[in-house]
């Protein structure tokens, strides 16, 4: 398995510098913290906060304010925290099942006309997945990405605004204001396409008669106010949300899904324990919503990739006021780490075969008794991952459809490579179905 030698989030310099451990870039000094212990106690929502890191900071040029890319103390962070997250609980996911199952078929179809002698490539397949999927849940916007060739003139500026924020944010104003003028002008362009396609969708629904049968978060959005203030979010912060559901919610979901394929295409006899639970569980008719939650081992499967894969690679925090972690490292009101979850995942609390995927370690008496301390792939908190329901049901359902339908062939000799974008995800990854 290889790792870019740019793009290792703080993970293969654990193995030498150890649980804490700081490093100077040019115009950037980061402090790495892996250590079970350390972690739990920046994850610790007293003393520590989230912070904006690179690029985090920088996707505020396309989505704002919006829950992921806000500050904590950000009004509009509480105000879209307390609107959404009801449309976010394990319940609420009964209200989306129909739109991911529809778009699972559509996955399969697709893949059934591509016939059994075509390499799939499955990165981009799940990506368009993910994407169709929440333009259908967020905003009822279906972007019929399965029969395009290129991909819908929104997707494409957004795909390549956040290539160019992924870059830029690591580089100079001066070189941003001179070689990567061309660049810096297109990425302005983009996110000009990218909020008046939104705004026009929002304005759109505002005047349209409200269709009660329809309830998507957009829906949600428009109708209900925040119990704090009384007051609705604004056109503008709504359109922020709906971009952050884009960033946030496409290509984490899309990683998983293929990082998943790469194990369950190279493993048959995981594949085949799937295979016979979802019989077991759904029989051979369509897969209902109860059941999702009773796929226990495919559960295991998730969580057994997103623990040796945790797409979002890591997350910063920044000290609240002077404090210290250890009980010897200081930390000055305002100073930050990053919390590295490639290492952390791989903690010795995971036993001596950490680096092995095998999802029956997370059988009730094999799982670590530190198990919150050592497996943080959504986050931490107040700030912790709104959509890790959604995501789950997303991805089991997508994966329990996928495998029932079809025999998976991996591509034979292919080493996992990981690629980073804003996430990381397989690259290269192929696989014959039939
Ligand atoms: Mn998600 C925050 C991981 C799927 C929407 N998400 C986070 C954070 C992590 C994360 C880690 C915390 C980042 C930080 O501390 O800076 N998210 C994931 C993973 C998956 C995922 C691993 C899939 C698996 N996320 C989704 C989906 C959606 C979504 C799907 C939306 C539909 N995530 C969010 C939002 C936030 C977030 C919104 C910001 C929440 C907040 O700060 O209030």
């Amino acid at each position: 398995m290889h790792v870019p030698d740019t793009a290792e989030w703080g993970w293969k310099d654990a193995d030498t510098f150890g649980p804490i451990y700081e490093r100077k870039y040019v115009n950037l000094r980061v402090t790495y913290v892996s250590g079970p212990d350390l972690v739990a106690e920046v994850n610790d929502d007293t003393s520590w906060d989230k912070f904006l890191g690179v690029p985090l900071q920088d996707l505020r040029s396309i989505a704002g304010d919006g829950l992921f890319t806000a500050e904590t103390t950000e009004p509009n962070w509480a105000a879209a925290h307390a609107v959404l997250a009801p449309a976010f609980t394990q319940s609420a996911m009964r209200t989306y099942h129909g739109v991911i199952t529809d778009t699972v078929d559509r996955l399969v179809q697709y893949w059934r006309e591509q016939g059994p002698d075509t390499w799939l490539n499955v990165a981009p397949d799940m990506n368009n997945m993910a994407l169709e999927v929440i333009g259908r849940v967020a905003f009822g916007y279906d972007f019929d990405s399965f029969a395009r060739a290129e991909p819908h003139v929104m997707v494409a500026s957004l795909l390549r605004s956040m290539k160019y924020v992924n870059r830029a944010a690591y580089s100079f104003p001066a070189a941003e204001a001179t070689v990567f003028r061309k660049q810096r002008e297109q990425h302005r362009r983009d996110v000009a396409t990218i909020h008046r396609f939104i705004d026009d969708i929002v304005a759109t629904r505002k005047s349209a008669v409200h269709d009660s049968d329809r309830r998507d978060l957009l829906d949600l959005m428009l109708d209900t106010t925040d119990p704090a203030t009384g007051q609705r979010l604004s056109d503008q912060n709504i359109r922020d949300q709906i971009l952050t559901f884009l960033l946030a919610g496409q290509e984490t979901s899309a990683g998983v899904l293929a990082f998943a394929l790469h194990y369950l295409s190279t493993r048959p006899e995981v594949a085949d324990r799937v295979r016979d639970e979802i019989a077991e569980v759904c029989g051979s008719g369509p897969i209902e919503f109860e059941q999702v939650g009773k796929l226990r081992y495919l559960r295991k499967v998730v969580d057994e990739t997103l623990r040796l894969w945790p797409v979002a690679p890591g997350y910063f925090r920044k000290a609240k006021h002077d404090t210290m972690i250890g009980g010897q490292y200081p930390f000055d009101a305002g100073e930050w780490v990053f919390v590295v979850l490639l290492k952390l995942h791989r903690d010795p609390s995971w036993g001596p075969d950490a680096e092995t995927f095998d999802p029956d370690r997370w059988n009730r008496d094999r799982v670590p008794k530190n198990l919150a301390a050592v497996y943080k792939p959504f986050g931490t908190g107040m700030r912790a991952c709104i959509g890790r329901q959604f995501a789950y049901h997303e991805i089991v359902l997508t994966l329990a459809t996928v495998l029932r339908t079809f025999e998976l062939e991996p591509e034979p000799g292919y080493e996992l490579v990981v690629e980073e974008s804003v996430s990381i995800k397989p690259g290269g990854l192929r696989i014959k179905v039939r």
